[in-house]
């Protein structure tokens, strides 16, 4: 995307050049996927996509937010007036405004003297694709308002702080590792989240160097984290881990699942929640099976992992659906080495692992079942792991 155009656009809307231009970028996981808000592991590498903001600074407690993506006007509020959704659930944040304005709230509410903003957006980040077009919003804001105001937050801290934004400003109960991709990722690198402590190892991923490419299919269909189908699924977490007696489901080591759903069922509770079990321990474990084969630049070896995570993710934690499905079952029938859905779940992306000379073919033929089924034709396109979250301007 063209930063200058976005700093040409704050200009005309609000008559003055900005103070600077930031971005940050969305994501794609490529394994470890709802064992964030269970203290778990995720290896999420960040997309080329990003959000790009010009901002300035404000003294006057005034913030003003625009989207040259959203058709609404200037959003404009008081930073007094910030009334989280976790106070209020029936106050009106602003919609995508929610994202960014909750950032000020998070800042301002974690101590810091944030007196107002002019805020200019504008994303190339594909929305209700679940490929984090929220986070991006939320960490472009942080990553802004952190150098203008001096805040000398990390990257780490300001994923924190955007998370929160998220959760308490916005109402989504979404885990961290959206915002820490976002905030974290390095070029050529996924990175290897620890969500417990937020410990983090860049772990060099050069697909193109091993003839391999790992592509994006957005299915199209939307897909949203307040629903409440997210929520169930970690208040279901939750309710396996009290009746385990462990803080987090991460605590449950791959070794004892029998053991652990045994339990589970002798305390009474239900197949689902036992399931919701199971999904989270074998992700964990298949995170630390897709490092060790990335360390040993066993690459193609991966492709078998994200089939499990897949089928986990449908059968086990019923997050998946019929797009979804077919992208993988086509992608793999037509000779792609591994493929899984990606993100939260319930329609968004999925990813395909491919040698770079089958791309196209297996693109073609996602394509075609596709308009076989009926659907919405998807988009495709190559995830190439780019660099989290900095300043452009
Ligand atoms: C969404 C959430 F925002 C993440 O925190 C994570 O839980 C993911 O779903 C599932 O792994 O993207």
């Amino acid at each position: 995307m063209d930063t200058a155009r976005v700093a040409a656009e704050f200009q005309e809307l609000y008559g003055a050049a900005p103070d600077g231009v930031w971005a940050a970028p969305g994501r794609v996981n490529l394994i470890g996927e709802h064992t964030d808000y269970n203290d778990g592991f995720a290896l999420p590498l960040a997309l080329p996509h990003r959000a790009v903001a010009a901002v300035s600074r404000r003294t006057d407690g005034v913030v003003r937010v625009h989207s040259a993506d959203i058709p609404q006007g200037v959003y404009q509020l008081g930073v007094d007036d910030l009334v989280p959704h976790s106070e209020n659930p029936a106050a009106d944040n602003g919609g995508w405004a929610a994202y960014p304005v909750g950032v000020v709230w998070a800042l301002r509410a974690a101590g810091h003297p944030v007196t107002g903003a002019d805020i200019h957006l504008r994303s190339t980040v594909p929305t209700g694709a679940g490929l984090s077009s929220s986070a991006a919003l939320e960490v472009v804001t942080a990553v802004a308002l952190n150098d203008l105001y001096q805040l000398g937050l990390s990257p780490t801290e300001l994923a924190v702080v955007a998370q929160r934004a998220e959760n308490d400003f916005a109402g989504v109960p979404c885990g961290v590792m959206d915002q820490t991709a976002s905030a974290c990722c390095v070029e050529g690198h996924a990175l290897h989240l620890d969500a417990r402590d937020m410990a983090q190892r860049q772990v060099p991923f050069d697909l193109a160097a091993h003839g391999l490419q790992l592509l994006v299919v957005d299915t199209r269909v939307k897909h949203e984290l307040g629903d409440g189908a997210y929520a169930e699924r970690r208040t279901g977490c939750e309710t396996a881990a009290a009746a385990l007696g462990v803080p987090a489901l991460r605590d449950v080591r791959y070794e004892e699942l029998p053991a652990a759903l045994e339990r589970l069922a002798a305390a009474g509770q239900s197949e689902t929640i036992r399931n919701y079990t199971r999904h989270v321990v074998t992700e964990d474990h298949r995170v630390e099976q897709v490092i060790a084969l990335l360390d040993a630049d066993d690459v193609r070896a991966v492709g078998p992992l994200l089939n499990e995570g897949h089928a986990s993710l449908r059968d086990d934690f019923e997050v998946s659906c019929a797009e979804l499905d077919l992208v993988v079952e086509t992608a793999t029938a037509a000779g792609a080495l591994g493929a899984r859905m990606t993100g939260g779940g319930f329609g968004g992306s999925a990813i395909v692992l491919v040698e770079v000379d089958a791309a196209d073919a297996v693109a073609k033929s996602v394509t075609e079942a596709f308009a076989a089924a009926g659907y919405t034709a998807p988009r495709v396109f190559p995830a190439i792991a780019s660099r989290g979250a900095h300043r452009v301007a």
